[in-house]
C-alpha cells in the first residue's frame, strides 16, 4: 500500500485506540443501516411497479418516510465520524461528546423505527405541517410523538458533536486560520490543512440548520403543549427546507474534506492550502446559505427577489464546491503514478458522480425547468445520483481507506510482538543473543513478555537500543521490514 500522507495511529495513546474504536462502531452502524434501507427503497420501486397490490397504501409513506430520514441520517453520521477521524491527526475531538451522539442516534433511529413501522407514520421526510396533526386515523397520535421527540433527540445530539468539532479545531487554530484567511494575509507558519478549513466550514453549516430545525420543534410545541394558534405553515416549511437543505450539503462537503485529505496518500502529490481552496470553501459558506432559496420557487406568496436569488447562488456555488474540487482532483491524479486500488477509486468516483448529480440539481434549480420538474421523479433521481454515485463512493472509499490501514497496522503490531518477544528470550538466554544484544534478567524479560502478550506494555521500548534500531521507526511499514529481514 502506498504510505500514508497521516498514518490514523501515528501516536498509538489511548486517545488514538479509542478514536479508531468508536469511528468502527459509528462505521459498523452505517454498514448495517445501509443495505437495509436500501432494501426499503427497493421495497417502494415494487410497490410502484404494481406489485403486491394488496399491501395498505399508507406503508409506502410510511416506508419512504423511514427511507429518507434514515438515509439521510445515516450517511451524515458516517462522514462526520470519518472526518473526526481524519481531523484526530491534527486536532482532538471528544470522544465523550462522539459516544453521547452515537448513544442519542441509536435512541433516535429507534423512535423513527416504531413511529414508521409499528404506528405507520406517513409523513415524508420533510413532515409537512401541520400533516403530522392531521393524520385522519392513518397513524396514532404517539406515532407523530414519537416523530418529534426522535427528531430533537438527533437534533440535540448532532449539535453537540458539530458544536465540539468546532471547539476541537478552536482549540488549536485561529479563526481566520481555520477559514484560511491568515494565508492569504501572507502568513504560513500556521497552516491549516484543507481538511480543516472545510470541516470548519461544514460544521458551521450543519449548525444553523440545527438550528432551523431547533426552531420548528419550539413552534410546535408551543402550538400543542400551549394550545396556541397554528403555527404559520409556510415559515415551518422554509425552516424545515432550510435544515435539510443544509443536512444535504453538508453531508456532500464531508465526503470533499475526506476526499482532499486521503488522495494524496495514493497519487503521492500533496494536496496543500492554497489561495483557490481558502477563496472557494469561504464562498461555499456563504452560498450555501442562500442557494436554499430553490426550495421556495412554489411558494408564490413570497417576493420574486428570493427566487431569483435562489436561481443565481444555486448556479454560483457550483463554481467553488464542485468545479475547484473536481478539477483539482483531476489535476491530482493526471499522470500521477496512481496506482488504482479500490480506495482510490471510490473516491475518484465519487467525485465524478458528484458531478453528474450535481449538473441534475442546477438543471432542477433553474426556476422554469422547475416550474415543470417540481413533484415528479426528476427530483429524487438528482439527488439519488449525488447521493448514491457521490457521497456515499467517497465515504465508503475513506472507510475502506481507514479500515486497510487499520487492520495493516494492526497485523504489523502483531508481528512487532511476536519478534519483541522472541527477541527478550534470546536476551535472557546465555547464549550468543545475549552477548551480541546485552543481557537482560530472565524475570524482567518474563515480565515484559506476559506485558506485551496482554497489549499493555509496548513491543518496542523493551527490546533494548540494540534491536529497536531495527524495529522502532515509528512508521509500520519499516517495522515490517524489520520482521521479515529478521526472519529470512
Ligand atoms: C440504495 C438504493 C436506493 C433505492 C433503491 C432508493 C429508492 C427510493 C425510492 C423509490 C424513493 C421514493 C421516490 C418517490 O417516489 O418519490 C426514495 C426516496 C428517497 N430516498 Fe432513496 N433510494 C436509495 C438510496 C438512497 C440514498 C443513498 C439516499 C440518501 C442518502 C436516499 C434518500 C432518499 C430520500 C431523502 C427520499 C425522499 C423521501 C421523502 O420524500 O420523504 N435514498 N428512494
Ligand atoms: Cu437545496
Amino acid at each position: 500500500m502506498t504510505a500514508l500522507a497521516n498514518p490514523p495511529t501515528a501516536t498509538p495513546d489511548a486517545y488514538a485506540r479509542q478514536m479508531t474504536r468508536l469511528t468502527l462502531v459509528w462505521v459498523a452502524v452505517g454498514l448495517v443501516l445501509f443495505p437495509i434501507l436500501a432494501l426499503l427503497g427497493l421495497v417502494m420501486r415494487t410497490l410502484q411497479a404494481g406489485y403486491f397490490r394488496a399491501t395498505p397504501p399508507e406503508w409506502f409513506d410510511a416506508v419512504m418516510t423511514l427511507h429518507g430520514l434514515g438515509m439521510v441520517g445515516v450517511w451524515f453520521v458516517a462522514g462526520l465520524a470519518a472526518l473526526s477521524f481524519v481531523l484526530s491527526a491534527y486536532v482532538r475531538p471528544s470522544l465523550t461528546v462522539s459516544k453521547l451522539a452515537l448513544a442519542m442516534t441509536a435512541l433516535g433511529v429507534i423512535l423513527l423505527l416504531v413511529a414508521t413501522l409499528v404506528g405507520r407514520l406517513g409523513v415524508g421526510w420533510y413532515f409537512l405541517h401541520p400533516l403530522p396533526f392531521h393524520s385522519t386515523d392513518t397513524w396514532p397520535a404517539w406515532a407523530t410523538g414519537a416523530l418529534f421527540g426522535a427528531l430533537a433527540i438527533l437534533g440535540v445530539g448532532w449539535t453537540l458533536w458539530a458544536a465540539d468539532i468546532l471547539r476541537a479545531i478552536a482549540a488549536r487554530y485561529r479563526l481566520s486560520e481555520a477559514l484560511g484567511w491568515s494565508y492569504l494575509s501572507g502568513r504560513t507558519d500556521v497552516e491549516a490543512p484543507p481538511v480543516v478549513v472545510i470541516a470548519w466550514v461544514s460544521c458551521i453549516g450543519v449548525l444553523a440548520g440545527l438550528v432551523a430545525a431547533v426552531v420548528i420543534l419550539l413552534l410546535v410545541a408551543i402550538e400543542v403543549i400551549g394550545g396556541t394558534a397554528p403555527s404559520d405553515a409556510l415559515l415551518i416549511k422554509n425552516l424545515t427546507f432550510y435544515f435539510g437543505h443544509m443536512l444535504v450539503n453538508i453531508t456532500m462537503y464531508f465526503g470533499v474534506g475526506l476526499v482532499y485529505e486521503i488522495m494524496p496518500a495514493y497519487t503521492g502529490r500533496p494536496w496543500k492550502i492554497n489561495a483557490l481552496v481558502v477563496i472557494s470553501w469561504n464562498t461555499v459558506l456563504a452560498l450555501v446559505m442562500f442557494a436554499y432559496f430553490h426550495h421556495l420557487y412554489m411558494d408564490f406568496a413570497q417576493p420574486r427577489w428570493l427566487q431569483v436569488v435562489g436561481q443565481v447562488s444555486s448556479y454560483l456555488i457550483s463554481v467553488p464546491a464542485a468545479v475547484v474540487t473536481i478539477f483539482s482532483a483531476l489535476v491530482l491524479v493526471y499522470h500521477s503514478q496512481e496506482r488504482w486500488s479500490l480506495a482510490p477509486t471510490l473516491l475518484y468516483l465519487g467525485v465524478m458522480g458528484w458531478a453528474i448529480g450535481g449538473v441534475g440539481a442546477m438543471i432542477d434549480s433553474t426556476i422554469t425547468v422547475n416550474q415543470q420538474f417540481h413533484n415528479t421523479l426528476w427530483v429524487p433521481a438528482h439527488f439519488h445520483t449525488y447521493y448514491l454515485m457521490g457521497v456515499v463512493l467517497m465515504i465508503l472509499g475513506a472507510v475502506y481507506h481507514l479500515a486497510t490501514a487499520l487492520t495493516s497496522e494492526r497485523r504489523e503490531l502483531s508481528a512487532a510482538r511476536r519478534l519483541a518477544v522472541a527477541v527478550l528470550r534470546l536476551r535472557s538466554g546465555d547464549g550468543a543473543g545475549s552477548a551480541l544484544l546485552g543481557h537482560v534478567p530472565p524475570d524482567r524479560a518474563r515480565h515484559d513478555c506476559d506485558g506485551i502478550h496482554a497489549g499493555h506494555v509496548q513491543p518496542w521500548p523493551s527490546v533494548g537500543p540494540a534491536c529497536r534500531r531495527v524495529m522502532v521507526s515509528g512508521r509500520p511499514e519499516v517495522s515490517v521490514h524489520s520482521v521479515r529481514a529478521l526472519a529470512s
